[in-house]
């Protein structure tokens, strides 16, 4: 008898908490059996010696959408969705961008159409808000938020996107109002500002003062502060792309005093370090991104935070921009350092690079893994039960790995349309061999087997999993907040 439309058999399953080995059923584009030993299906694959992930949910990248500066990133949905799946991604949440003057209703409906026809995996939108004002504070965000949109971002740099203090306050109090979850980019911009303009004026233009001018401190005094901000409200955040070991300790102490802050690093700030962007000429420039990659310590510390659960997840910040005049050279062949386009890639290297260097190199457990990569997204950003685990019930978003696989990282395996990556020539230990989404095949022998479009936007509900630190036990009401308030 047909039970099932796709059996994955003898694989071992690892999920956040568990490792067995067991065949999965699945029907209707869901998991509707794991058991010793399944039969009955139109399609099997045997996953004899590979792991078997929940597919990756990379729930902080850049796809087809205009930064700051108003230049286009390099993946639309297609390249982008491909890529993420390639990498043993299932689901991808990336940015709906409001430039200043645009509502926010307008910025969703615009994603949605170049992402509905393109994306050949899942996805959910994170709405950047550049502009705050009455309208969107008092109805567009509200709205948005109990239509599925409940995580934003929010820039503290950025002269195009930077909130003030007040601003950010503000949305602040919509997020708990409404039970959304505001993701912050904690850079001080007066910071950044003032060295630049010291470091320009006296001809210091290459790509390499933009690690200058980002200083650290500069991170580790907006990380604190918006801490402080969400204190005041008591409401989570999320601070992202996390680079330094002060603002990692910061995020620690501010967990250990019992306040809902989450956060995240990324492989630029485990893998490069700003020698990287200290090459003769232009090179430097394919490796800038804000907050820059720092240095070795800070690597150990970013190794650290992953480990003792400061981070809730690994993202890969993925912001493409071809090194030419489309991206990062934009403003010309040999631009000083504030017009170098930032970002860098990392879509479809982030898993294989988590799971080399840190599971192969015994640094973290698979469970471990399977959490930074896929079941904390799931948590925090209302993406579960769906997405994230493997149970009876879950979506079929499933990654088959095969743990030995060895590859020379080079950009012509790639699927994105960066034209290099900053990893090339490194040495990787496993690799993603199988994908499968909502049931679908969707990566089978290195070749893509859907069509674009065939992935699904992912409506969310309002409210967020807080995932405490392994060893933080902070007092259950802590009198110096404002609290006890339930945000759900
Ligand atoms: N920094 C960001 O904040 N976003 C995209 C890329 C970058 O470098
Ligand atoms: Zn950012
Ligand atoms: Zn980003």
């Amino acid at each position: 008898m047909i039970d099932f439309d796709l059996i994955i058999t003898g694989g071992t399953i690892v999920t956040a908490t568990d490792t067995f080995k067991a065949d999965i059923g699945i029907k209707n584009s869901q998991i509707t059996s794991i058991a010793d030993r399944l039969e009955g299906a139109q399609h099997i694959i045997n996953a004899q010696d590979r792991y078997v992930f929940p597919g990756g949910i990379e729930a902080h990248c850049h796809i087809e959408q205009e930064s700051g500066m108003g230049i286009m990133a390099a993946d639309d949905y297609r390249s982008g969705s491909i890529s993420a799946a390639f990498g043993g991604n299932t689901t991808i949440v990336p940015f709906a961008a409001q430039h200043r003057g645009q509502s926010l209703r307008e910025v969703v409906q615009i994603y949605h159409d170049r992402a509905g026809p393109k994306s050949i995996i899942d996805y959910a939108f994170h709405l950047i808000i550049s502009d705050v004002n009455d309208k969107i504070l008092g109805q567009e965000l509200p709205a948005l938020i109990k239509d599925g949109y409940t995580s934003f971002k929010i820039f503290l740099t950025y002269p195009m996107l930077k909130l003030s203090d007040g601003d950010m306050l503000s949305v602040l109090a919509v997020a708990r109002e409404n039970g959304a979850i505001t993701m912050v980019h904690a850079e001080n911009d007066d910071v950044i500002s003032w060295l630049s303009k010291r470091l320009l004026d006296s001809g210091n233009i290459a790509p390499k003062f933009h690690a200058v001018s980002h200083a650290r401190i500069a991170e580790s005094e907006a990380s604190n502060r918006a801490i402080q901000l969400a204190r005041l409200l008591d409401t989570p955040i999320f601070i992202v792309h996390v680079s330094t070991s002060e603002a990692a300790s910061i995020i620690r102490k501010a967990q250990g005093d019992g306040l809902k802050i989450f956060a995240e690093t990324c492989p630029q700030y485990l893998f490069l370090t700003s020698d990287d962007i200290d090459i003769e000429g232009m090179e430097g420039a394919k490796f800038c991104c804000s907050p820059p990659p720092r240095d070795k310590f800070d690597q150990e510390a970013m190794w650290q935070g992953l480990i003792n659960g400061t981070f809730q997840l690994f993202s890969s910040d993925h912001a493409p921009y071809r090194f030419d005049e489309t991206g990062k050279l934009h403003a010309g062949p040999n631009p000083q350092f504030k017009k170098i386009a930032n970002g860098v890639p990392g879509i479809e290297l982030r898993m294989p690079l988590l799971f080399s260097e840190g599971v192969c190199k015994g640094r973290i457990s698979l469970n471990k893994f399977v959490e930074l990569t896929s079941t904390n997204a799931a948590k925090v950003y209302g993406l579960s039960p769906k997405k994230g685990s493997i149970a009876v019930g879950c979506d079929a978003d499933i990654v088959i790995w095969d743990p030995k696989r060895e590859v020379t990282v080079s950009y012509d395996l790639l699927h994105d349309n960066v034209g290099y990556t900053p990893y090339e020539g490194m040495s990787i230990k496993g690799w993603p061999e199988t994908v499968v989404s909502r049931g679908r095949i969707v990566i089978a022998k290195g070749q893509l087997k859907v069509k674009p479009g065939s992935g699904k936007f992912i409506q969310r509900s309002p409210g967020y999993e807080f995932i405490r630190p392994a060893g933080i036990s902070p007092p259950e009401i802590d009198p110096k907040t404002n609290f006890g308030a339930k945000i759900i």
